[in-house]
């Protein structure tokens, strides 16, 4: 009863609360070619990092895609090794649906080598929920016609 009452105490006093995201965390991730896509881009590759304090900051930066070409990413909900990879877009109000202004998006062109490097600063406070972020390939991509998602990369947040 004393050593429980001690956890507790101790617990209580490093200042986090299970509701409140933490100030100043970072998570990082290596984003890995999706199933399909990998036979296209067998070396593509991508790694993002998530800080989290007052809003989110979302640095993203991939290699070995189509050169010249427009991307969008967005932080999902779900893991990668969720169908669909990375499940649902990541929302700061679960109730008021997808928009834009309740999702962090990224959106980037790759230069003549394939390399593409964004970032997003978001007023928006990611929690828990935010498990993955994922590349997508632009609409107009002329690939897409043989491919079954516009899905490209994923990569789970460690936490
Ligand atoms: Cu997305």
């Amino acid at each position: 009863m004393i050593a429980a009452a001690a956890v507790l105490a101790t617990a209580a006093g490093c200042g986090s609360d299970a509701d409140e995201p933490a100030l100043d965390e970072t998570r990082t991730t290596a984003l890995s070619v999706l199933t399909g896509w990998d036979e296209i881009y067998p070396d593509a590759s991508g790694t993002a990092e998530m800080s989290i304090g007052e809003g989110t900051r979302v640095d993203l930066a991939v290699a070995d895609l189509e050169p010249n070409t427009d991307y969008t990413a967005h932080v999902h909900d779900a893991a990668c090794d969720h169908e669909p990879p990375g499940g649902e877009h990541w929302t700061a109000d679960p109730d008021e649906g997808e928009s834009e202004a309740n999702e962090i998006h990224l959106a980037f062109r790759t230069n003549d080598r394939g390399i593409g490097e964004a970032f997003a600063n978001s007023d928006l406070v990611a929690d828990d929920r935010a498990r993955s972020v994922v590349v997508h390939t632009s609409a107009s991509d002329a690939l897409m016609e043989h491919m079954s998602s516009d899905r490209i990369l994923c990569g789970d947040f460690d936490r």
